[in-house]
């Protein structure tokens, strides 16, 4: 049977669920070979000096502060439930979701102050209790393992604390969202003694660089275009990319072949005026990688 290599720093990544396969897709974008994980308690990295542990979400946390692992990927929801004592190194962008409070949509209730010596079902019960403490209102809270939001038509609360991303599970049940108690992606944690190790804080920064190559990629599009000579000042000023766009002669002196990366959020907008001034044959790829 294969054992943990010595060598190697640990990671704890969730086995079978929402955050599996984007943590997969991760490892895989930023060069790492292992085996799939069906079936699989561990991998051994084959080209990086990392082991691949597949647990449960919940046990992550725990497993990065008793130093089991040195690293772990899990949403932010359960490192703040978990009250572990572990550092954040890196939010990851993916897992996107809300721990929110929701009410019966009829039940009349706007804020949380009228919670006031209610029920409140969760399966967040640390956070919960924290969170209307910190708004100082009484509020009784119970703790349920799976499907918090059926619990106000069974009568069992009246209110529920749970995750939401679409928000349609809670539209679906006739509940409507009154505040947010945190919000929360997918996050790089880690045990605080294994960052003071000299050895495994060389791996893990390599690590760190490798993520967030593919993390500022994400943020970008690569576009190159042909434009006419007299919009080069615009278009330089226009997409900056990420010093200078780099622009090249063609045979038509009158024309020129740029190449740069524009922000994605900004990536319509800035598209529309480069037409706009004359820009054409316009090409966009995505980037999957980016070093700057
Ligand atoms: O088996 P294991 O314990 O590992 O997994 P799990 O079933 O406990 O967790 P899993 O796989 O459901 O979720 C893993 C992580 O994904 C969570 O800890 C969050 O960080 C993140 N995440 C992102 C979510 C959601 N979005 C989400 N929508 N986790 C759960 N939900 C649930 C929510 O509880 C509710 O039941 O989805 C439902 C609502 O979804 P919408 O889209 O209808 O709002
Ligand atoms: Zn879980």
């Amino acid at each position: 049977m294969a054992k943990f290599n010595g060598d190697h720093i640990k990671l704890a990544i969730q086995k079978d669920g929402r955050l599996t396969e984007d943590t997969r897709a991760l490892l895989r974008t930023v060069g790492l070979h292992f085996e799939s994980y069906k079936q699989r308690l561990f991998s051994i990295c084959r080209n990086f000096p990392l082991d691949i542990l597949y647990v449960r979400d919940d046990d992550i946390p725990e497993y990065v502060a008793e130093g089991v692992v040195d690293l772990g990927i899990v949403g932010q929801n359960l490192v703040v439930e978990s009250g572990t004592k572990v550092t954040e190194l890196l939010p990851l962008n993916y897992g996107h979701c809300s721990l929110m409070v929701a009410v019966p949509a009829e039940s009349g209730i706007e804020n949380i102050q009228q919670l006031e010596g209610l029920k409140i079902a969760t399966s967040y019960p640390l956070t919960t209790t924290k969170y209307f403490a910190e708004h100082k209102v009484n509020v009784n809270v119970i703790t349920i393992s799976g499907s918090v939001e059926i619990t106000p038509a069974l009568g069992v609360s009246s209110a529920i604390v749970d995750l939401v991303s679409t928000g349609s599970s809670l539209k679906l049940n006739d509940l409507v969202p009154i505040a947010t108690v945190l919000d929360s992606q997918s996050s790089l944690i880690a045990n605080p003694t294994s960052i003071e190790n000299v050895y495994k804080k060389a791996i893990i920064d390599r690590l760190m660089t490798r993520f967030r190559g593919v993390l500022a990629a994400a943020d970008y599009k690569y576009v190159m275009m042909n434009i006419p000579r007299s919009a080069l000042e615009y278009v330089s000023t226009t997409t900056p990319g990420l010093k200078s766009p780099t622009v090249l002669p063609t045979a038509d002196a009158e024309w020129m072949v740029v190449h740069t990366a524009i922000r994605e959020d900004m990536f319509w907008d800035v598209i529309e005026k480069l037409k706009e001034h004359g820009a054409q044959g316009i090409l966009v790829s995505s980037i999957e990688k980016m070093f700057v």
